[in-house]
């Protein structure tokens, strides 16, 4: 088994310190930060994700692979961040909506973000529709919201809706994610943006501030 295997391995069983560790280790073998995250951790995660769909794990031990997720994301961070830092690209500020405390997704592309130069300001998980409209009357010039529930996802567009009548629509964007999210329900509730993961979500905010 090569290390990214390992790190795939044990994150399915949440074993934190080792994930850390390998994670560790394959960044000394030469495995870029990209490649450890999409095919150690996030792989890891995908297997995580389909075998509670068919019950073939439940939520302790997916509990216990996202903490091992992010265990090895911290390795990751500082490397992630280690680019664009000089000019500011925009300010985001990012949340995981009402009702929904999944974080991984959200803390990815907060990384991401900041490691093309953007100022990211983290508002958390279960996120009231006001804590959004604050951080843009704050200066956000990007509103990024996070759902991954079919049950949350619906507080995303009071949001929109929230933005619109302090006035702010104009001047702050919004744009949305998760895995439950597609392209057409961002346009069906009027969102700015839309990407299916960190990456696309960098060129999405590139392209929301005039810069791509
Ligand atoms: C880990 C996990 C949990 C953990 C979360 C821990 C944490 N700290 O985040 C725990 C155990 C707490 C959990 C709980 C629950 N979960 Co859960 N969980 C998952 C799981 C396995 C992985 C999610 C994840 O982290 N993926 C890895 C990250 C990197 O991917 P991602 O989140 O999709 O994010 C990427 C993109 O979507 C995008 N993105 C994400 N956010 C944003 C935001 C913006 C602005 C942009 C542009 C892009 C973007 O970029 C990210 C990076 O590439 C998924 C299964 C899956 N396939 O996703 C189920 C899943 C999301 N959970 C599910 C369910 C049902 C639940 C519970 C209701 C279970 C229960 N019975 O209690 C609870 C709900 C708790 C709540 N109120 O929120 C369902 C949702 C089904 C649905 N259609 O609604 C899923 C899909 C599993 C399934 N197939 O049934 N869960």
């Amino acid at each position: 088994m090569d290390t990214l295997q390992a790190i795939t391995e044990n994150l399915k069983e949440g074993q934190a310190a080792k994930v850390k560790e390998l994670t560790q280790a394959a960044l000394d073998e030469g495995i870029s930060p990209d490649d450890v995250l999409d095919s150690g951790l996030i792989a890891g995660m995908t297997v995580v994700g389909k075998l509670f769909k068919e019950n073939e794990v439940f939520l302790p031990e997916v509990m216990m692979s996202a903490k091992a997720m992010d265990a090895g994301m911290a390795v990751l961070e500082p490397l992630l961040l280690k680019s664009g830092k000089h000019e500011s690209k925009g300010k985001v500020a990012l949340g995981t909506v009402q009702g929904d405390v999944h974080s991984i997704g959200k803390n990815l592309v907060g990384i991401v973000l900041k490691g093309a130069g953007f100022e990211v300001t983290d508002l958390g998980v279960n996120t009231p529709t006001q804590k959004f409209v604050d951080a843009a009357q704050n200066g956000a010039q990007i509103i990024g919201m996070s759902a991954l529930l079919t049950t949350t996802m619906q507080h995303m567009q009071p949001v929109i809706d929230a933005l619109e009548k302090a006035g702010l629509k104009g001047r702050v964007k919004t744009m949305i994610g998760g895995c439950i999210v597609t392209q057409e329900y961002a346009d069906s509730i009027g969102a700015d943006g839309y990407a299916p993961d960190a990456g696309s979500a960098v060129d999405k905010a590139k392209e929301l501030m005039g810069l791509a």
